[in-house]
């Protein structure tokens, strides 16, 4: 079968929409056609600074989410990244084939760090692509599942990828992005022509699944439209309203003809209060389900460490490869 292999940071107390529907929601039928590996990325996430405690509730909070929402231990491999040391360790060898400049060129390193400023910024998240690379790579996926965001990464890891086996002879597959264009970039509630972001949005911005009812209510309700009055998708010109209608269709399967002609007549308000009677409907279940995984975490914890054991089977293989074509000497 061939193999996916997709990656999300523990660094919110809840996944977003934006995440769910640009990425983790294709994770779930992956898993019948492909040989599937998902991991928590908390070396990803120590590129910028994180409270130990709360890094650590994070990744369970992330594992029970990713539980919640359909991933099945026994049908696709689950783990932490930091549990599967291979991930550094092919992250040097990449460090080693990247150019300074072709790093430099990363949109999402001169987005991120021209908010921080140089002395904040780590070399770590100078380096987050080319980690991101050894991910993908020792797991040799032929897809990999994001959203919008992800496509300049995936092309440097394809660069990479390429140039080694070009280097040292066939070793590794080059991915393809899995990106599903209609859900690709979900907006900000309140700037939607900007992406939906942890890191960027304000809370008002960002729907997140763990949050209540009456919170994801009140942000669809205050979500920013134009003074127009008719509910049609134009991303151009209408952009608040585009965002909610492929929320809306992505959530229900109805597709945004069916929603436009339904809403044909009616106002935003009525728009903004049935999508808020969806979301709650689509995340009650997800959180009920998340709770009960954190209500054991030593059986969550026992998953995780299974999943890892599973991923160190591929990806001990390709590193052992890996160092052999480089030409270090076998250390036993
Ligand atoms: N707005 C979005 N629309 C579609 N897909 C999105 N993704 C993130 N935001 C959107 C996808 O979610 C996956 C998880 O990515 P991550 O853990 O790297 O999270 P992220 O990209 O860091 O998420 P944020 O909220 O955008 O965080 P910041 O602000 O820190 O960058 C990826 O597949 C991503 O494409």
């Amino acid at each position: 079968r061939p193999r996916v292999l997709s990656g999300i940071q523990p660094t919110a107390d809840s996944f977003h929409l934006g995440n769910y529907l640009g990425a983790l929601r294709n994770w779930v039928p992956l898993q019948d056609t492909h040989d599937a590996f998902y991991c928590v990325v908390d070396l990803h996430a120590i590129t910028i600074p994180q409270d130990p405690a709360v890094l650590r509730r994070r990744t369970r909070v992330s594992a029970a989410q990713l539980l919640a929402i359909g991933l099945d231990p026994e049908r696709s491999t689950l783990f932490v990244q930091s549990h599967v040391p291979e991930h550094a360790q092919l992250a040097w060898v990449m460090n080693c084939l990247t150019g300074f400049g072709e790093a430099g060129r990363m949109t999402q390193f001169k987005d991120k760090s021209g908010k921080q400023g140089a002395d904040s910024t780590s070399v770590g998240l100078f380096t987050y692509p080319i980690l991101q690379a050894a991910d993908i790579l020792l797991y040799q996926a032929d897809a990999v599942p994001v959203g919008e965001d992800q496509r300049q990464h995936l092309e440097l890891t394809r660069d990479l990828a390429q140039r080694f086996n070009h280097r040292y002879g066939q070793t590794f597959t080059v991915p393809a992005p899995h990106i599903i264009k209609d859900t690709a970039k979900i907006t900000d509630l309140q700037e939607p022509t900007a992406k939906m972001s942890k890191s960027a949005s304000s809370p008002n911005g960002i729907i997140e699944l763990l949050e209540t009812p009456s919170r994801s209510g009140k942000k669809i309700k205050s979500a920013v439209t134009d003074t127009g009055r008719d509910i049609v998708f134009d991303p151009e010109n209408k952009p608040g309203i585009a965002n909610l209608l492929t929320i809306y269709s992505a959530l229900t399967g109805r597709t945004i003809e069916d929603l436009t002609g339904a809403y044909d007549g009616k106002g935003y308000g009525d728009l903004k209060k049935d999508l808020a009677a969806v979301v709650v409907d689509f995340v009650t279940p997800i959180q009920e389900r998340t709770k009960t995984y954190l209500d054991d975490p030593a059986q969550l914890d026992k998953v995780l460490a299974a999943g890892a054991e599973k991923a160190r089977e591929v990806s001990a293989a390709t590193l052992a490869t890996v160092y052999d074509r480089i030409g270090f000497l076998a250390g036993k």
